[in-house]
């Protein structure tokens, strides 16, 4: 396969676009077909019909219900189907439009292998049998099967898809696995503040936010990226609730608030810590909440920046039994009782000082409080309008409004995540709740909410005595070109296999990521249609989609887990991902690892899960039900003023700081126990590189895809044909780009030519590629050449947002 090696990649690029343009053809000529010709050609409209509970789950963060409507062995429709509190019933355009995906044109429909160029898009049918044989080949010649890369995507089935079965194969042959963090800066900030309860969940579900009297939705675009969500804010406004948006865009959700505030990108954590600064300063400070539930009152060393514990003060940790008869040594953190001049352990205290620094056996300590007001000292209104551009007297507003006016929620996502600096924003907003007692009531909240049901899958992944080595996304190319991990020798990575995952699509730096997929030996891709990813793979498995399968759907605003009944038979050739993960690990000789069907695989999950044995979840009453509860009714995070973290309050100051994932780069933990104001990567007024590249590049999350799914989907295509740029007037008219022009956007990293749309929404100087779109459907190049390879030292955090371009008007060669 050596002739196919490119490792600038131009040849390999640019026949790859040649033979895409071919696939965007057959797209535009199916436009035409509406959902419900396509129904009728597939079964006539007189034949009996079935309905079968469908779960819709892509990575769009909203898990809905849905009915499949079959006739004659074929899906003619999908609606939505009730789920068991109304509020959540729920689809949309996309949810309508499966039909589509499932019969398109484009889905994958046999093993192929590729035979032209790397990316060429020339490929031969292949069997099943010759496509296991190849690749499993292949894999025995390794004997460090570290040289094997397995990474999945972002999909939530419990069965099949990057999140189920497969993994344990990767697992029992101890591969290596990528990880590519998303999301994560808001995870591990919210974290460091709060805690969660998994993952993506830390904030009351949306039910109750109505109770809230203000909301304050801090970098989201809801009416687009969480559509199912919407309706909760606008409820809330009819029943008097204040909206604030905060977002550098005129979006739409902002154009629904009573106020927005337009802010300097990646500048959110300044505006925070003055709010903190104000609160404190002004004791609008929720002191009863500070004092019982927050870490606010502990003491911190001076010596080392830990808290002073029981243990400094001579008494020995106690030891507990935790019910599964493990011992734990708990050694509390001490407050300053005033009444009686000394430290003591902090439950035992009903009045602790919030402020103040005292000398305990020898050693100078702080409350936590004072840290922080020392730590924010110099976010004055006027610092914080130089670094956010935001006028002193609305930031006041905001802050008095949001303290005192309460209960009010913050309702973040993920806009501040995005940037180098994005940590920071999360754990800001976490102290600002927590001090003002907004967190863990009905209307008070501030976190993420996805919920994802906490089933220990990982349990039943697990094999024995074997495990995946994880490479997190940034540290790949660097193992790749140096072959050495955190400082020992790592083998030669020969071998990619994508599941569930469209890594060129979705990973940062397309450009560097085909340069490394250039140098491996054997690229393979299990998907339900040709993508990016599958686009410049050697062998391509076509997995059987949603409906053709029996799943659980398990991550969403909601906290239901959703069954997927098996509505009809694989299409095509296509095989069930868990069957495929049987086949490659029979030819590997573990076998052993699949010796179960597919539902007693997903019995094991629940069985091993005491959060599904609590709501009394299994496969039969999953069957009858349909949708079921994970978590009792209300889910309130910190309610009763209970965090998860290890004091099980609301911690604020992050005593040990870790990193979500290492890869050799440099972190500092005692410079992160505090959120900081730092500048972002790239995105800064101030940067230099604003010289070559003035404009600063956003890639909204649009309601017309979910990623690069849906990407294909005729209908959708009808109304958002092709990939756009948003632009303001102003900087159109600077560069003669008038609505409908073609542009080409660049930098460093690569380029994409997409269609001017003029839209005043946006600030001169900040631009927008909507993204999701595959590179058969651009001109030239794509979208995800001109993100950035680097990521956030504490997270491993993707940062396209973090992203500096020039544009120009295309001239087609
Ligand atoms: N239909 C659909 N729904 C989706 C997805 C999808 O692809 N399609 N993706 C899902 C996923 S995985 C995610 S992570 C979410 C993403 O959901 P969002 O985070 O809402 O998505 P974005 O479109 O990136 O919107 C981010 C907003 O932040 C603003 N912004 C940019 N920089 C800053 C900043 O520095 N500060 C502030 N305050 N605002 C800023 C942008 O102008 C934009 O309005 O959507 C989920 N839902
Ligand atoms: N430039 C830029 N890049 C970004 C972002 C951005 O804002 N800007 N946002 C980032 C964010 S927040 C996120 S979360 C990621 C999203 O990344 P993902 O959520 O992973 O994105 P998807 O495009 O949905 O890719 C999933 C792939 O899995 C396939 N698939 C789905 N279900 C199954 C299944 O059951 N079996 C198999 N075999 N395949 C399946 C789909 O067809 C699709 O090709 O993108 C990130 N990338
Ligand atoms: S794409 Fe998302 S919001 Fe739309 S129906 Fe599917 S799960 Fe629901
Ligand atoms: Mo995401």
């Amino acid at each position: 396969m050596s002739e196919t090696k490119s490792p600038q990649g131009g040849l390999t690029r640019r026949s790859f676009l040649k033979t895409t343009a071919a696939v965007a053809g057959a797209t535009a000529l199916a436009g035409g077909a509406s959902l419900t010709a396509l129904a009728d050609e597939a079964a006539p409209v007189n034949a009996e019909e079935q309905i079968f509970s469908g779960c819709c789950r892509p990575n769009c963060e909203q898990l809905c219900h849905l009915n499949i409507h079959v006739r004659e062995g074929k899906v003619v429709r999908t609606s939505m189907a009730p789920m068991p509190d109304e509020c959540y019933n729920r689809i949309c355009i996309k949810g309508l439009s499966h039909v589509q995906r499932i019969y398109g044109e484009d889905r994958l429909k046999y093993p192929m292998k590729r035979v032209g160029e790397r990316g060429s898009g020339e490929f031969e049918r292949i069997s099943w049998e010759e496509a296991i044989d190849t690749i499993t080949e292949n894999w025995k010649s390794y004997d460090d099967k570290r040289a094997i890369i397995f990474q999945g995507g972002s999909n939530y089935g419990f069965v099949h898809g990057p999140n189920g079965a497969m993994k344990k194969l990767f697992n029992g042959m101890g591969t290596s696995m990528i990880s590519q963090a998303f999301d994560c800066n808001m995870v591990w900030g919210f974290f460091r503040a709060i805690g969660f309860s998994s993952l993506f969940w830390n904030t009351n579900e949306f039910s109750l936010m109505h109770h809230a009297k203000n909301i304050i939705i801090w970098g989201g675009n809801i009416t687009e990226s969480q559509t199912q969500d919407w309706h909760f804010v606008s409820e809330a406004q009819e029943n008097g609730t204040h909206l604030t948006v905060i977002d550098p865009v005129f979006t739409t959700s902002a154009s629904k608030a009573d106020q927005w505030i337009p802010i300097r990108p990646a500048s959110d954590t300044a505006m925070i810590l003055a709010m903190i600064k104000l609160v404190i300063d002004n004791d609008w400070i929720d002191h009863d909440f500070a004092k019982a539930h927050t870490g606010a009152p502990f003491l911190v060393k001076s010596t080392d920046g830990m808290f002073l514990r029981m243990s400094d003060l001579g008494v020995a940790p106690k030891e507990v039994a935790g019910a599964n008869g493990a011992v734990t040594k708990v050694d509390p953190q001490a407050v300053w009782d005033a009444a009686s001049g000394s430290a003591k352990a902090a439950d035992s205290v009903a009045d602790p000082e919030l402020f103040g620094t005292f000398t305990v056996n020898g050693i100078e300590v702080k409350t936590v409080l004072t840290t922080i007001k020392e730590h924010v000292e110099e976010f004055t209104l006027a610092r914080a309008e130089e670094l956010t551009t935001v006028k002193p007297e609305v930031i006041e507003e905001l802050t008095k409004r949001y303290a005192l006016e309460g209960p009010s929620t913050i309702y973040p996502l993920f806009g501040p995540d995005r940037y180098e600096n994005g940590i920071n924003c999360a754990h800001a907003l976490g102290i600002l709740a927590s001090l003002t007692g907004n967190i863990g009531k009905p209307g008070a909240a501030c976190g993420l909410n996805t919920f994802w049901a906490n089933m220990n899958q990982n349990v039943v992944n697990t094999v024995e005595g074997s495990a995946a080595t994880t490479i997190a996304g940034p540290g790949l190319h660097s193992v790749m070109t140096t072959q050495q991990f955190l400082g020992k020798p790592y083998p030669q990575i020969k071998s990619f296999f994508y599941c569930g995952c469209n890594s060129l699509g979705n990973d940062p730096d397309q450009n560097r990521k085909m340069a490394l997929l250039d140098t491996a030996d054997l690229v393979v891709c299990v998907d339900f249609r040709m993508t990016d990813t599958a686009m410049y793979s050697d062998i391509v498995l076509p997995a059987s989609f949603w409906f053709e399968v029996e799943d659980v759907g398990s991550f969403g605003s909601h906290p239901y887990l959703i069954y997927q009944e098996k509505a009809i038979d694989p299409l095509f050739e296509s095989k069930p991902d868990f069957e495929i993960a049987k086949l490659l690990a029979d030819k590997m000789g573990m076998g052993h690892l699949y010796e179960m069907t597919e539902e007693e695989y997903l019995e094991g999950i629940f069985a091993s899960s005491p959060v599904a044995q609590a709501a009394g979840i299994n496969v039969e009453t999953l069957k009858r039900e349909k949708v079921m509860r994970h978590t009792a009714y209300p889910v309130i995070y910190g309610n009763g003023g209970q965090f998860k973290t290890a004091s099980g309050r609301a911690e604020l100051y992050c005593e040990k700081p870790s990193q979500m994932a290492a890869w050799g780069q440099e972190f500092n933990p005692a410079d992160e126990r505090l959120p900081k104001f730092v500048e972002p990567l790239e995105a800064w007024h101030t940067n230099p590189l604003r010289e070559k590249y003035p404009y600063h590049l956003l890639q909204e999350h649009t309601r017309w895809r979910a990623h690069t799914q849906w990407s294909h989907v005729p209908i959708l295509r009808e109304l958002d044909p092709e990939p756009i740029l948003k632009l303001c007037p102003a900087d159109a008219a600077a560069k003669g780009v008038v609505d409908g022009d073609y542009v080409k956007v660049f930098n460093d990293r690569g380029m994409a030519v997409a269609k001017a749309v003029i839209d005043a929404s946006f600030p001169s100087g900040i631009i927008n590629l909507p993204k999701g779109w595959q590179r058969d459907q651009y001109k030239e190049g794509g979208f995800q050449e001109l993100s950035p390879y680097e990521a956030t030292a504490a997270t491993g955090n993707a940062i396209p947002f973090d992203t500096l371009v020039d544009f120009e008007k295309y001239e087609e060669a």
